[in-house]
This record gives C-alpha cells, sequence and structure tokens, in this order.
C-alpha cells in the first residue's frame, strides 16, 4: 500500500444555497492528506444526465439525501477504501462500476460526484499541491473569461420570466480581476436601472435580480443599456450571453412564452431568436431549443455559429454520446461542462477533451444550488478551461468561486493572464 491509498471515506448531510439536503464527502489518506468536497444540484435540469438519489417522501419535500449519504458511509467506502487517490481514474471507475446503472440511480449521482472530487482534493493535499496544479494546470494557463447573471428567471425564479439567465460576459478586460470590476459596476447599475424603472421584485435562485419585465426582449434591452450605462463598449468590452434552457419552456410542440401569453411553433422561436441575436449584443446563447430538437441547433449553429457561441447544457449533459451525436451534426460549438452532468470527474474531463477534439470551447459551470465548494475554479485552471459560469455576482455560494478565482490569480503572479476575447466571431 503506497502512500495516497485511501484511508477513510465520511459522507454526511449538509445543505445547499436552496436549503435543501446535499451529501458531503470527506477523504482521509494513509500519508494525511485531506480532502473535501459537496455535490451540487441542478433545477432545470437535462434528461440524459447522473440523477441524484433523493430520499422522496413528505421529510424536505422529498430531497432528503440519507440513502445518498448510507451509500458513501457503505457501499462507496467498501468500494474505494484502499485504493490509491492518485488514480482519480480507478477511483471514478469503480465508482461507475459500482453504482451499474445508466443514470447512477443506485449509489446517487450525488453521492459519486462528492466522493470523486473529494478524493482529487485528498490526493491534491497529500502531495502537498493546490488541486489545479496536482490537475495539471501551469500557472501560465488564463484565468477563464466569468459568465456572470445579472437577472434570473426560468425555472429558478418560478417562470417569472421565461428564459433562465441574462449574463453578461467582460471578454475584453485585460484580467480576472477587472472582468470582476467591470462586473460590479455592471450589478450596481442594473439594480439602479430597476429601482428607478420600479422593476426590482428580489433574487432569483443564483442571486441575479427577479425583474418584473412584460416580455424577455425587455430584459435583453435593459441589459443592454445597463452595460452602456455603467459605461462598457458593447462591441469590445461586454457582451450579452442568454441561457435559454428551452426545454423548460417547451410545450406540446410550441415555446410558450408566459409574460406574452402565446406560444411560438419552432419556426417563429426560430425567427425571435435571429431577431434578438441582430439587434442585441448577444454572443453566447445557450439551450436555444428544447434538448432533442438537434436539427433546429444545427440549423441554427450553422447561421450563427461563425459570429457567436451556441452552448449546448441541456443539449449535451456533459456526456460523451449526447457530444458525439451532437458533433456529428454540428448542433453546437461550446460545451457546458458541469461534473455532476456526469457523475464523476474523469468523465467531465473527458467530455472537454471531447469538445475540445471537435474544435467547440468549454464552459465549466455550476448549478443553480450550489455551496461553498470551489472545485469547478481548480477544475478551469486545472484542465485549462477557458471559461467559466457560477451565476449572478451575489451571494456567498457564488461569490466563493470568483474569490477563489481571483486567489490563484494573486498566486500566479506575473505568470498570471487572462483568457479573454471571444473564440467565436468579432
Ligand atoms: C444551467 C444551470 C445554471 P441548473 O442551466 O446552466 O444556470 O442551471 O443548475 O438549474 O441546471
Ligand atoms: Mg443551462
Amino acid at each position: 500500500m503506497s502512500n495516497s491509498a485511501i484511508k477513510q471515506v465520511y459522507g454526511r448531510r449538509v445543505w445547499d444555497s436552496r436549503g435543501r439536503p446535499t451529501v458531503e464527502v470527506e477523504i482521509t489518506l494513509e500519508n494525511g492528506g485531506f480532502g473535501r468536497a459537496i455535490a451540487p444540484a441542478g433545477a432545470s435540469t437535462g434528461s440524459g444526465e447522473a440523477l441524484d438519489l433523493r430520499d422522496g417522501g413528505p421529510r424536505f419535500a422529498g430531497y432528503g439525501v440519507d440513502g445518498a449519504v448510507g451509500n458513501v458511509n457503505t457501499l462507496i467506502s467498501d468500494a474505494i477504501t484502499g485504493m490509491e487517490a492518485s488514480d482519480q481514474a480507478g477511483v471514478d471507475r469503480a465508482l461507475i462500476v459500482t453504482d451499474g446503472t445508466e443514470n447512477r440511480q443506485k449509489l446517487g449521482g450525488n453521492a459519486m460526484i462528492a466522493t470523486s472530487m473529494a478524493v482529487a482534493h485528498a490526493a491534491a493535499n497529500g502531495s502537498g499541491q493546490p488541486l489545479w496544479q496536482y490537475l495539471g494546470g501551469s500557472s501560465e494557463n488564463p484565468l477563464p473569461v466569468p459568465e456572470v447573471q445579472i437577472f434570473g428567471g426560468g425555472a429558478h425564479a418560478e417562470g417569472q420570466m421565461d428564459l433562465q439567465d441574462f449574463m453578461v460576459v467582460p471578454f475584453g478586460a485585460s484580467s480576472f480581476s477587472e472582468a470582476m470590476e467591470w462586473v460590479a459596476e455592471i450589478y450596481l447599475a442594473a439594480g439602479k436601472t430597476m429601482d428607478s424603472l420600479g422593476k426590482r421584485c428580489g433574487v432569483a435562485d443564483e442571486g441575479g435580480y427577479w425583474p418584473a419585465f412584460s416580455s424577455n426582449e425587455e430584459a435583453i434591452e435593459t441589459l443592454a443599456r445597463v452595460i452602456e450605462l455603467a459605461g462598457f463598449d458593447t462591441d469590445s468590452q461586454v457582451a450579452i450571453s442568454l441561457d435559454i434552457a428551452a426545454t423548460q419552456i417547451y410545450k406540446d410542440g410550441g415555446y410558450f412564452l408566459k409574460k406574452e401569453g402565446r406560444t411560438l411553433s419552432t419556426e417563429q422561436w426560430y425567427e425571435l431568436m435571429r431577431d434578438w441575436v441582430s439587434r442585441y449584443p448577444v454572443i453566447m446563447i445557450e439551450d436555444p431549443f428544447v434538448e432533442d430538437d438537434l436539427d433546429s441547433h444545427a440549423r441554427f449553429t450553422a447561421e450563427f455559429g461563425d459570429k457567436m457561441q451556441v452552448v449546448g447544457d441541456d443539449l449535451l449533459v456533459t456526456n460523451l454520446h449526447h457530444i458525439a451525436a451532437a458533433r456529428e451534426k454540428n448542433a453546437c460549438n461550446t460545451l457546458l461542462c458541469k461534473p455532476n452532468q456526469a457523475g464523476t470527474l474523469s468523465e467531465a474531463k473527458q467530455a472537454f477533451e471531447a469538445a475540445t477534439e471537435a474544435g467547440w470551447n468549454t464552459v465549466v459551470s455550476a448549478r443553480s444550488g450550489e455551496t461553498e465548494d470551489i472545485t469547478i475554479v481548480h477544475l478551469a485552471l486545472g484542465w485549462g478551461i477557458k471559461q467559466l459560469k457560477v451565476g449572478s455576482f451575489t451571494r456567498s455560494e457564488r461569490m466563493a468561486k470568483w474569490n477563489e478565482a481571483l486567489r490563484l490569480e494573486d498566486a500566479f503572479g506575473a505568470d498570471a493572464s487572462y483568457a479573454g476575447g471571444r473564440p467565436f466571431g468579432k
């Protein structure tokens, strides 16, 4: 038994940013290395993603994780105790085999991803390296370009707005810290604008404003105005990213716009997005169509893919088979990489590598249900992922990630650089 052998696996229930139970795992190694990680949880989930194991029943509205935590302390502990934590692929394989299901319903995707990430943290700690470095990163890897939510809607705001995330992308900043400064100014300007319009209602699940706009377009138009009001140029400094999360509004063969009280055919919906994209500075659009409509995604990517990023989240669910199918049809040009959709770190990394091989860009992403866990920031720097999406610019489960990236930028010192620019289009 060499140094990084896993000595102890311990799971406990903690709580996420929506006040729901989630799984925390702690790993202790023979060499004294220690790692801890917490599973995040989505609200607008894609149908092919790894399933969180929930207890069901009346307690905590069914969101309990006693079963998943129990699995960590029994089945998972039995399967990986004694294995080398430095063999991430081997540990992840053991998790996958022990689970034995397609969608991780036996052990629970939540139990698996928390374990997989905690093992990486423990191995890094045991080897005396920060996680990003242990994962193979160098201080020459650029800090990622953030996508930051200003207005939240969709499943994160009880459907008050049809689209889910109205975000800003400070692609023209010269450093990550400058990007954060720009976002802070825009966030303040957005608050002032909403107050003066009398449209500030509260905050959505990820901390962005939950506005009382009468249409999606009003929100996009306001966001473009706010960027300019804060003093930024939308051509060269800060532009808009939209997560449509279209599967959530797809009903009975059409796209249902609740505020406007109308349902659009796929063709009408396509036209509406074409209109938005032509009139507003939108440089990224995520899940523009229902997740199984690869043809519409392909048509959209053929028309706009050289000008903007077409991002697959529910479309790809960080899954190699979905990525292969989308690649075959050219259905997008960017992967949204969410480790908990995959179930293990090794599978998330394979998804990133498959996307890179396809010539796509990748955004590593948090979930709408989050905690203080900052693993994804280290994945970005460790694997060399150039974009990062973690929600708004408020609330500590979001700020924990932005602040961790600032710490890493600081630690890189003179080597620090910023991914900047736009991967597709100018
Ligand atoms: C998404 C994420 C983050 P959720 O759709 O990209 O905004 O939401 O975690 O609910 O899937
Ligand atoms: Mg999404």
